[in-house]
């Protein structure tokens, strides 16, 4: 595997779960396969879940790893080609990044939508230069538009905790009080349309995510329609993707809010969201802490998500 960005690149869903939870089950049995190789973790954004479950994965694998934070100690980055560097920037990512890939054998890279230019962020301008430029295989670890290791633990924890062959998911929108990218939510469309799963999305009108990663999936605009019979709610929020508003707050309801009288319209769902979450906002204090919620295995299950790419990735070198 030399790139991950989508559920595309994984190949058989089926497949990639087998391994997962085969890595699961022995984490520390592939460990030959990174001695002596290293994985760089390059943040432009801050992380508690993505930079620690890499850095876990890659140590059960045997490999080491380099974390760089661009925004703490690193040179300021010019990202624009042509652009005449007399500003602040001091060094062009067209250099920054193949010197970073001469320091590694694999790069991840954490570059959010910076709502400035919606073409921009829909090209995954960051990402796309590390995949061109960095001679190595790469990973987004939520890059403008996807969050894929996201998704696949997400994918993961739904299998291990489904009580039926096809249980129906819902992914609802709930409130937050800043503009959140739509990467998360992106992903895990992407990954439920492949699955085999009964899909549902929920969220007000002007939150429509992008078609390409919608695609068949059912919307409904009633929250309280969505929930009914569902087997896992998957709270997040996003901001629009419509270009009118795109990357804007423009809907702070409250009554979108994941509250125990919404679950029990549910078929006593699972509760599941990514995390970091905003507590009374996306969801209340009870429904988090209920037996039903689920974000902590769905966290820890981040470790295997990255293991499964890493190894794949390690396996493709040389
Ligand atoms: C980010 C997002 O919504 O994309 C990261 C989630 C994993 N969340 C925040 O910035 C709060
Ligand atoms: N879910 C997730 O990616 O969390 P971090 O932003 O803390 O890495």
């Amino acid at each position: 595997m030399k790139v991950f960005t989508n559920v595309k690149d994984l190949g058989d869903l089926n497949a990639a779960l087998k391994e997962a939870f085969e890595i699961k089950k022995n984490r520390f049995g592939y460990k030959q396969l990174g001695t002596n190789k290293t994985v760089m973790l390059v943040f432009f954004n801050s992380s508690l879940r993505t930079r620690l479950s890499s850095q876990k994965a890659a140590m059960n694998l045997g490999m080491n790893t380099i974390v760089l934070d661009v925004n703490q100690g690193a040179w300021r980055l010019e990202t624009e080609r042509g652009v005449v560097m007399d500003g602040d920037k001091s060094e062009h990512l067209l250099e920054a990044i193949p010197v970073m890939g001469c320091y590694c054998d694999v790069i991840g890279v954490r570059s959010f939508a910076r709502f400035e230019n919606k073409q921009d962020d829909y090209t995954e301008k960051i990402l796309n230069q590390f995949i061109r430029y960095s001679n190595r295989p790469v990973f987004s670890m939520e890059g403008a538009t996807t969050h894929p290791l996201q998704a696949f633990a997400d994918l993961i924890t739904i299998e291990e905790y489904k009580t039926k062959a096809r249980p129906k998911v819902v992914l609802t929108w709930a409130p937050h009080p800043r503009a959140l990218p739509q990467a998360v939510p992106n992903s895990f469309a992407d990954f439920m349309n492949e699955a085999d799963v009964e899909f549902v999305i929920t969220h007000p009108e002007g939150y429509e995510l992008a078609p390409q990663f919608v695609r068949g999936a059912r919307i409904e605009y009633h929250q309280d329609k969505a929930f009914e019979g569902a087997d896992f709610i998957y709270a997040k929020n996003w901001s629009p993707f419509r270009d009118d508003i795109y990357g804007k707050v423009v809907n702070r309801d409250m009554s979108w809010t994941v509250d125990s009288r919404k679950m029990a319209l549910t078929n006593d769902a699972f509760f599941m969201h990514c995390l970091p979450v905003r507590r009374n906002m996306i969801v209340t204090d009870d429904v988090i802490e209920s037996p039903k919620s689920i974000v902590i295995p769905e966290a820890a299950n981040r470790e295997i998500s990255c293991q499964t790419i890493l190894k794949r990735m390690l396996e493709s070198l040389s």
